[in-house]
């Protein structure tokens, strides 16, 4: 790792606290000013490092730049990664790209056209969250490829339990919970060659709310973003944690261990749902109440399996893949 990013992973650890000169040499075993040349470098790549005279340098946490230095020097594999300031969607700019020899990781600070599933809309502000799309060729069978968007939601909680020290919730399929509240939303996409059974690109898309920002009305009692957490944390560090876990997660492929810690973070396993979607009925906001079931279980394609609570299906079992329908925690 070059002076300069061990220099950010410091200020990181460090927070809104100053440090010297001095100490930066010190830990790092370099000349004092070998450390000025690595913050003026840093400086000119836009990181807003504050300095105060005999005090020393702090990182301004507005400075939580995107940096594809970072993220390519700490994945343990090769990536080829964009960093874009603007773009409508990171999963539309992913899709476009077609030389998949690595892992393409899109990341922008800012989204105009975020997508969210069944057409729905992804608020992504400036410098708040990250927006980040993995696009791969997968060279694995079709029956590992119906696990990848339990293995991202899963990646993102490990990814959040290591580098801000916060144990979220899944709420099946692809939504991670803070306190009840979506901090963070995961839709994936397969491109298939029809003729001869493979898929030849997988497009994950995740969104998550980092820092501060003031949501918009219609979303404002159910979004949240990560407060207060333990360990102070850039938006490189978190897509790094994700990239790196969800990749683990895919090579050393162990389905039960997989299915199991994804049960662990559930936030609805044994808990009444209601169910909305073409059979079920259109959500409350369009006038539609959905069917109330509880849910009993994930089965080992990820599907939920539920027990429903009224109609002439009550007590009835069904097992429910994530395409088309919408999951809400009833609240009694
Ligand atoms: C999702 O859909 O939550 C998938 C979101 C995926 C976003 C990422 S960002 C990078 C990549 N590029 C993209 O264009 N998309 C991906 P869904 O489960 O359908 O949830 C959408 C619903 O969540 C909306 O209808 C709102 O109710 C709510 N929502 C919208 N923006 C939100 C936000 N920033 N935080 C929390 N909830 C939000």
């Amino acid at each position: 790792m070059s002076t300069k990013l061990k220099i950010l992973e410091i200020f990181n650890q460090r927070g809104s606290e100053y440090i010297s000169g001095q100490e930066l040499a010190e830990i790092l075993g370099v000349s004092r000013n070998s450390v000025w040349k690595a913050i003026k470098k840093l400086q000119e790549q836009g990181f807003q490092i504050e300095s105060k005279t005999s005090v020393g340098y702090r990182l301004s946490q507005i400075s939580d730049l995107l940096s594809c230095e970072y993220i390519e020097e700490n994945l343990p594999f090769p990536c080829k990664i964009h960093v874009l300031d603007k773009v409508d969607s990171t999963i539309t700019y992913a899709k476009k790209l077609d030389d998949l020899s690595y892992p393409n990781i899109v990341l922008a600070n800012e989204q105009t056209k975020g997508r969210g599933r069944l057409g729905r809309s992804f608020y992504s502000p400036p410098s708040s969250g990250l927006y980040m799309s993995i696009a791969f060729k997968p060279d694995f069978e079709l029956s590992k490829s119906m696990l990848v968007t339990t293995i991202s939601a899963l990646a993102v909680c490990q990814a959040f339990e290591e580098v801000v020290g916060i144990g979220p919730k899944i709420k099946w399929v692809n939504d991670i919970y803070i306190n009840n509240k979506k901090v963070c939303g995961i839709l994936t996409e397969a491109e298939s060659n029809f003729e001869i059974g493979s898929i030849d690109k997988i497009i994950i898309g995740i969104g998550v709310n980092c820092f501060s920002q003031n949501f918009p009305e219609e979303i404002k009692s159910k979004a949240t973003f990560i407060e207060n957490p333990k360990k102070e944390f850039t938006r490189n560090q978190m897509a790094v944690a994700i990239v790196k876990n969800f990749f683990s997660l895919i090579s050393d492929f162990d389905n039960k261990k997989i299915l199991r810690e994804y049960k662990s973070r559930s936030m609805i396993l044994g808990e009444q749902i209601l169910i909305y979607g073409a059979s079920y009925g259109a959500l409350p906001e369009n006038g539609g109440r959905g069917i109330k079931a509880r849910a009993i279980d994930i089965d080992e394609n990820g599907g939920l399996v539920v027990e429903y609570m009224e109609g002439r299906r009550t007590r009835e079992m069904e097992t429910i893949t994530s395409g088309e329908v919408t999951i809400r925690k009833e609240i009694s």
